[in-house]
């Protein structure tokens, strides 16, 4: 075999040592970092325009493939030129070596290649809990005190009606932090939670086995279930119980800085009730009672209650369909000025279908089938946090029966047509995925919203829709993921604790404030965001291009915070493609 001679002293060099090499050093390749599925379509991405020859190694350092850089594709976003470098050589579980001109990078094969990601990312529910003291056994070197319980909360004068007097108190205790900000939303965690559910339909026998070290593991219950309980509890106590209505979310006027939780001083408030946050709610706590029915014995009566609490804040935004929570209106009427997340909406058809659909599938009772018609969308929109109705559509696609038949139809079709649209992006793609070749990709979290969601999607419309386009639909999640962990313009694996490039210094005010070096792993950043809204305010970025508009710097809130949202879609494609890959 004849090789280039700077391939042959790469070779030799390499040869002679077996450290693990870091993206940093190789810079021209863009890889994912935490390896591959044998079965998986393997690329990596070479980032230069010239072309280079390389090599493979395969883990008992033979060379099995000596070849040269192809299909040169330029960007769409920025000048840069990007060839592609074939891994399908390497199909055996085992440590491989590539070496592309200077570069060299190890790269591994396994089975079960995603299974420590698909745990760590639903672990890291846990250390967002609040009011409960993280212990080492479950936390490491993580653990922290009990803090933010929440059993003192004011009503805000925003909220104060005819029932509650402004500034009384209410206990609401328990539920997630929302992000890197220590506030508790509604509208985002019956989001997050809603997009778990959906997962955890899809492959209920992987999660049965899927045991995460949490204070409930060995329970009946499977952990992820475990995990949404503690945030589906708190939710519970967001409910107005005279009328039904949900408070918007749990908040202190400003955001704290980035001290401890248990420093924090503000006084925390519900604020005034709304229409998404209700009819979110509704949905979440309908589809939360039957899949948690099975679990009676570790969550007594929690089925009915949900259920009851679902019905209820139905009738309440049915009677208030318009009530728009906005931050703005709002503070100039009432004090303490609120300026914390918004999580704002104008629009409410998609949360009233997707409400719709789960206290339908709950309890068939024809005035939801009727709204399922009446809100019915006319195209599949990918899920995020403002727009659930693809939620409904998922679960209509997984509780189908001979009375919404047509409907459901109708929902297949609006969701293979979306889904062949998506996997079309891949087109002329530098980095061979159908996320990231145009600018508009890239806004606020959109590793999540625009990269894996969509991935989500995809794989939903092969399993539930079309069975023939699953091999497809499976490589171009697969390439998604590989974006999320590598094969990217950055060259960040943007999760915690994984990937030899990886966020250290995440907008994530427990990780901010731990003294703990390493940030709390498990977390997806929100990724490169074109709008930069944070520049100017400490923050540097590497670059303006789109999808390098990235800055792993603590001030970062608009490309480097975490969410909850953010992580349910990690937590879902980890697990979808865990659980499918064979
Ligand atoms: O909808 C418009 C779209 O029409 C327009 O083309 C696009 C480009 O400007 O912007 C879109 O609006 C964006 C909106 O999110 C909807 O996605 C805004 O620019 C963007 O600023 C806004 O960002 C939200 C951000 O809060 C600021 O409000 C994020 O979605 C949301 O995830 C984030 O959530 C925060 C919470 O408020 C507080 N806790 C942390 C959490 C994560 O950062
Ligand atoms: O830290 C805040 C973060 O958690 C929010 O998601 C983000 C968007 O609402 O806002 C961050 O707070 C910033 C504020 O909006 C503007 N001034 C700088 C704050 C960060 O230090």
């Amino acid at each position: 075999m004849k090789l280039k001679s700077g391939l042959c002293a790469t070779l030799l060099t390499i040869l002679s040592s077996s450290n693990l090499v870091a993206q940093d050093e190789s810079p021209n390749i863009r890889i994912n970092q935490l390896g591959f599925y044998p079965s998986q379509e393997k690329i990596a991405v070479w980032d230069n325009e010239k072309e280079a020859d390389y090599i493979i190694l395969d883990p008992s350092k033979q060379i099995i493939e000596n070849s040269s850089t192809k299909q040169a594709t330029l960007s769409r976003i920025s000048n840069k030129t990007r060839q592609t470098i074939d891994l399908s050589k390497a199909n055996k579980p085992g440590k491989y070596t590539l070496i592309a001109d200077n570069d060299t990078i190890h790269f591994t094969v396994e089975e079960n290649n995603l299974r420590s990601l698909s745990k760590v990312a639903i672990r890291s529910f846990y250390y967002q809990r609040t009011g409960i003291p993280i212990l080492e056994k479950h936390a490491g070197k993580w653990k922290r005190g009990s803090a933010h319980h929440d059993t003192l909360v004011y009503i805000h004068p925003n909220a104060a009606d005819e029932n509650h007097k402004a500034l009384e108190t209410i206990s609401s205790p328990g539920g997630w932090y929302d992000a890197g900000d220590y506030n508790k939303y509604i509208v985002n965690s019956a989001y997050s939670i809603g997009l778990m559910l959906t997962g955890y339909q899809l492959i209920p026998q992987y999660y049965k086995n899927l045991a995460l070290n949490i204070p409930e593991s060995g329970n009946s219950t499977p952990d992820l279930l475990n995990e949404m309980y503690f945030n589906l509890k708190w939710m519970l106590t967001m409910q107005d119980s005279f009328d039904g209505g949900v408070y918007h979310k749990l908040t202190t006027p400003n955001f704290e800085g980035f001290i401890a939780p248990n420093k924090c001083k503000q006084k925390r408030y519900v604020v005034a009730k709304s229409t998404a946050a209700t009819l979110d709610f509704a949905a979440v706590m309908a589809q939360a009672s039957r899949i948690y029915d099975k679990y009676e014995v570790d969550y007594p009566h929690f089925s009915k209650k949900a259920l009851n609490a679902a019905i209820k804040a139905y009738e309440w935004a049915k009677q208030n369909p318009q009530l728009a929570y906005s931050q703005k209106k709002l503070n100039e009427k009432f004090k303490p000025a609120i300026k914390t997340g918004e999580y704002g909406d104008q629009k409410f058809n998609d949360e009233f279908f997707w409400a719709a659909c789960e206290l339908y599938i709950a309890t068939h009772d024809k005035e939801y089938l009727n709204d399922i018609k009446k809100y019915m969308p006319d195209r599949f929109t990918n899920p995020t946090w403002g727009c659930v109705e693809s939620l409904g559509t998922f679960s209509l696609l997984l509780n189908q029966n001979a009375e919404i038949e047509q409907i459901v139809n109708k929902l297949k079709g609006q969701l293979l047509t979306y889904a062949e649209q998506e996997v079309n992006k891949k087109n002329n793609s530098c980095f061979n995925t159908m996320f990231g070749n145009d600018a508009t990709d890239f806004g606020w979290g959109a590793l999540s919203e625009k990269c894996i969601n969509p991935a989500i999607s995809i794989l939903i419309a092969a399993k539930l829709c079309d069975n023939t386009k699953l091999d497809d639909y499976l490589n171009n999640a697969f390439h998604n993921m590989d974006y999320i962990l590598g094969r990217n313009a950055t060259g960040y694996c943007y999760v915690t604790g994984f990937g030899a490039k990886s966020p250290m210094n995440i907008h994530h005010r427990l990780s901010a404030s731990d003294k703990i070096k390493e940030p709390i792993p498990g977390f997806l950043a929100g990724g490169p965001n074109q709008h930069q809204q944070d520049k100017g305010q400490g923050v540097k970025y590497i670059s303006n291009y789109a999808d390098e508009s990235y800055s792993d710097t603590l001030p970062s809130y608009a490309s480097n915070e975490i969410a909850i949202n953010w992580n349910a879609s990690l937590v879902v494609l980890a697990g979808l493609l865990d659980a499918w890959s064979k």
